[in-house]
């Protein structure tokens, strides 16, 4: 249809709001609100714009367009409506953007520069000071920077289906709470991070563990293990300034040297090592009629969520930990026994598209480590160690290379530490939806059949739709599979097991949208622009590896070789394996 902005006719698409139709013919309406698709509660003001005909100023994200409207995105009182608005929403918020976690990437600054706002023009309303909510693992409230734009509780309910937080009281006592404001550590939380993804201020951040990391690091006694996620190579670019989806595997690992870690090595080889147990583990429920579906289990936000809404079906789920936990009980025992290395000397940090992962490495049963020590060293209880020390999100390792003055893109290209550094191009497709359970096919065809699987992609489970499903036909005996991303589409296919109706032997589930590369640690913004673009990465990373089967791996093979023996044996059960909690 033709509508007129800002005095030019132009063609936008019947349906559209003004907000679309504006940004749809180049023209940006800011918004501190506003979240394609999820988010639309009209709650900042500030895409307000000025409708010939009507009485007052329209928020362009809500009203549609209509045929022959005349809008005007610049005039004077829209501008200035908007800036008041703006000014308005800065009245309560705290003027301490230079040692703010968002400083420099806060949409809320953005918007004061560039709408010339240069004074505080009104005084605060809110007389109480509220207080930070630190009861999380994952994240931290921070409810003073909070402008009650509302994307939080959006993704949280609409995106992930878990409701965690929500606004409570009116007025001026409006803020965003969690379950009678006992914190988000204390309630069902996923810790999924999707929350500080979207925030446009410091209003949620993760829970930082960098100064934890530097002090290990300047310890002359600890010797400092670092592993990398599948998606962080195609990520981490991002936070130093690189176009979206960068695929900087050989340039991060030179940065983590020159951060000091004594060695780089990779998540993907302890997801090439979770493929063969978790393969074997689906296998085995297979020909021994046991629980299915069977579930994947390496998403720790996705464990949460069944822990805490599905705790019925906990039986579905693969007992594999995830690989940031595999990695860590094998390094502080295989890597350890092979270098002779005390595990007590030993920490162990994780660089994670998540913030879960936090959570997840400080469970209690994630010690198996110290577990498989304590006789043998005659170890005391006040000497407990987890397996991972420390996890830190992409966007914590940007801020350690920024401290550090590494200038990231100028650094070569460097290889990961052996033996705990080979990976395949089934690993690194874990870091997107469907990677798990491409990887595992790979694996259990040639398992199950004894012959060799020529063409390794399964295209089938490839994909940003919400629920994929795949017929695979295992010389002869067809499964059926299944794979969803974000925790309602999740919950959709639990409710098929709950009544019975589940047709699927195998499912994935991951947390994120689009899997890890959306993960809430990732950089912002992660929106469906850099999503596609970090997953092209890594499906070109996977076609190009010389080995694309984790069970080709030859680090794998030396592992069962030289310590674990064979997949699901007594070393795997107490490392590599664990239990849920209802
Ligand atoms: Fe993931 Fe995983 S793929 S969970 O998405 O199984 O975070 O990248 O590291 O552990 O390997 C995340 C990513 C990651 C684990 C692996």
């Amino acid at each position: 249809m033709e509508i007129n902005i800002n005095n030019r006719p132009v063609q936008v698409a019947e349906g559209a709001t003004i907000l679309e139709a504006c940004r749809s013919v180049g023209i940006e309406v800011p918004t501190l609100c506003y979240l394609k698709d999820v988010s639309q509660n009209a709650s900042c003001g500030v895409c307000v714009v000025e409708v010939k005909g009507a009485k007052s100023l329209l928020r362009s994200c809500i009203t549609q367009v209509t045929e022959g409207m005349e809008i005007s995105t610049n005039s004077p009182r829209a501008m200035q409506a908007r800036k008041v608005n703006v000014e308005l929403l800065l009245a309560n918020h705290p003027q301490d953007c230079l040692i703010c976690d968002r400083n420099g990437n806060c949409e809320l600054q953005e918007l004061t520069h560039a709408l010339g706002i240069s004074a505080r023009r009104f005084v605060r309303t809110r007389k109480e000071q509220l207080v930070k909510d630190e009861t999380s693992l994952s994240l931290v409230r921070d409810p003073e920077k909070c402008i009650l734009c509302g994307r939080c509780v959006a993704v949280c309910s609409q995106m992930q289906g878990v409701k965690a937080i929500d606004f409570s009281g009116r007025g001026l006592k409006s803020k965003i709470s969690t379950f009678l404001d006992s914190g988000l550590g204390l309630v069902a939380c996923s810790n999924c991070g999707q929350c500080a993804l979207v925030c446009p201020t410091g209003a949620i951040t993760e829970r930082s563990s960098v100064s934890e990391v530097w002090a290990a690091l300047q310890d002359p006694g600890k010797i400092v293990l670092v592993q990398t996620a599948p998606a962080v190579r195609v990520g981490i670019g991002e936070a130093m300034g690189m176009p979206y989806g960068s695929l900087v595997t050989g340039q991060m690992v030179a940065g983590l040297r020159r951060l000091g870690f004594s060695k780089v090595f990779d998540t993907n080889f302890a997801a090439d090592l979770t493929i063969i147990e978790e393969g074997n583990e689906l296998l085995h429920r297979i020909r021994t009629g046991g629980e299915l579906p069977m579930i994947t289990s390496c998403s720790p936000g996705w464990i949460k969520f069944i822990e805490d809404f599905y705790p019925g079906l906990l039986r579905h789920l693969s007992t594999c930990k995830s690989p940031q936990q595999m990695f860590g009980a094998v390094a502080k025992t295989y890597y350890a026994e092979k270098t002779g290395v005390d595990p007590r000397n030993i920490v162990v940090v994780s660089i994670m598209p998540c913030t879960a992962k936090k959570y997840e490495a400080k469970r209690p049963e994630m010690d198996g480590a110290f577990h498989y020590w304590k006789e043998k060293l005659k170890l005391k209880d006040e000497e407990h160690f987890f397996d991972v020390d420390f996890s830190l999100t992409t966007r914590e390792l940007a801020r350690m290379f920024s401290e550090s003055g590494v200038n990231f893109s100028s650094l070569p290209e460097e290889r990961f530490d052996s033996p705990l550094g080979e990976s395949t191009g089934a690993a690194v497709i874990f870091g997107a939806t469907g990677g798990v359970m491409e990887a595992a096919l790979r694996t259990a065809y040639e398992v199950y059949t004894g012959k060799t699987l020529h063409d390794v992609n399964f295209t089938s489970v490839r994909g940003f739709q919400g629920i994929k499903e795949a017929d695979v036909n295992l010389n002869g005996t067809v499964i059926k599979v299944a794979v969803a991303h974000t925790l309602k589409n999740a919950g959709i296919l639990l409710e098929q097991i709950k009544n019975g109706t589940s047709p699927y032997v195998f499912i994935e589930v991951m947390t994120c949208p689009g899997g890890c590369l959306g993960g809430g640690g990732q950089p912002i913004p992660t929106n469906a622009e850099t999503r596609e673009k970090r997953a092209e990465s890594i499906y070109y990373d996977d076609d190009h590896k010389a080995i694309r089967k984790s069970h080709e791996n030859p680090e794998i093979t030396a592992i069962y070789a030289d310590f674990l023996e064979k997949p699901l044996g007594e070393k795997s059960h107490h490392l590599l394996h664990t239990h849920y909690m209802k």
